[in-house]
């Protein structure tokens, strides 16, 4: 089976990234060895702080962001790094060729009942204007050059795309690499299965009910087909399943919080699983448009998500749109 390096330089992707995907499987194996330690390490549980985004932080938030953040500021390619658990960017090098942003514990909690979390990634190239400070990293999803993330679940996996494709590497513990297992994984344009948390229902845009409502009529309803739902609760894993059979995720405008009606983080939830999804054949899309092609304003904007099989993805903004013709049988 074939190495992580070797394969990247069989694709031709330039120096510098091999360089910072090095960089990051070193912290996915080490953040991956202290999960499945879990209890032992002495990791697990809450710290009795908040993040900047107001939300209980875990010790292994905490300790997954040091370890990334310090290891990747000694990479000389990287010029700043962003992260879910930073207010400010973190600068690197000054001639660094990369801006990394990075959320590092996706899902974390599920780390307390043993369950699925990931760590999220986006490369995107350091400008080479003025800007500075934040604003290098306010560029659209469709400038990025590379994004994945490493899932940490019964087997530790690395899946990325450089633009060709996506690649999946499995972390093999007897000898501490990651080997190639997929070479393109490739997303069902259909599907009959959705993940939505369905406890905001009576949250969500009178739209966004009428499409779930009829995908749980199932096949006497308008869709004329059963729809089955799974929900996670750590979109690294419900997109990872979504990537691997076809499926529908969305984490979609609710109104529970005046003000905020989005969850999801653009730069890095959205952007990375918006450029996996689109190399795998899927559509991601907010709502209101492509999401890569969303001119961001904030490193910590939230947006809405629905991703998928893409055939799914324009039935439910057909709803969203109130342009739908009663499906048949999509
Ligand atoms: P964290 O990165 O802070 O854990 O939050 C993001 C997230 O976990 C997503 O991965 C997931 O889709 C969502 O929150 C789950 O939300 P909910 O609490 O509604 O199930």
């Amino acid at each position: 089976m074939q190495r992580l390096i070797p394969t990247l330089r069989r694709d031709q992707v330039a120096e510098g990234l091999i360089s910072v995907i090095n960089t990051l499987q070193i912290c996915a194996k080490e953040i991956s060895y202290r999960l499945h330690q879990g209890e032992l390490a002495g990791v697990l549980g809450s710290t009795l702080d908040e993040n900047i985004q107001g939300e209980t932080q875990k010790k292994l938030d905490v300790l997954s962001n040091q370890l990334l953040k310090d290891i990747l500021l000694e990479n000389k390619f990287v010029r700043a790094v962003a992260s879910e658990e930073e207010e400010g960017i973190v600068d690197g090098f000054a001639d660094g060729k990369y801006l990394i942003a990075f959320d590092p514990l996706d899902g974390s909690s599920n780390i307390d009942i043993n369950s699925m979390v990931g760590t999220i990634f986006s490369v995107l190239p350091a400008p080479t204007n003025e800007r500075s400070g934040a604003d290098m990293f306010l560029q659209p999803g469709h400038q990025q050059l590379m994004a994945g993330y490493v899932l940490y679940g019964p087997s530790t996996m690395l899946v990325f795309t450089t633009g060709k494709g996506l690649r999946v590497f499995t972390l093999d513990t007897t000898v501490g690499e990651f080997l190639l297992t997929d070479e393109n994984l490739e997303i069902p344009t259909d599907t009959c299965e959705f993940a939505i948390n369905m406890s905001n229902y009576r949250h969500w845009q009178p739209e966004m009910r009428s499409y779930i409502d009829d995908l749980l009529a199932g096949e006497t309803g308008p869709r004329c087909k059963n729809f089955n739902m799974r929900w996670i609760a750590a979109m690294v894993a419900d997109v990872h399943r979504v990537l691997c059979r076809g499926g529908l995720f969305t984490y979609p405008w609710d109104n529970r919080k005046p003000g905020k009606p989005y969850k999801l983080r653009l730069m890095y939830e959205g952007n990375p699983m918006a450029y996996l999804v689109e190399q795998a054949g899927g559509k991601a899309h907010s709502g209101e448009q492509r999401i890569m092609d969303i001119e961001p304003n904030d490193i910590h904007q939230r947006i809405g998500v629905i991703l998928g099989s893409a055939n799914e993805v324009d039935t439910c903004l057909s709803y969203l749109q109130g342009s739908q013709s009663k499906p048949s049988n999509v």
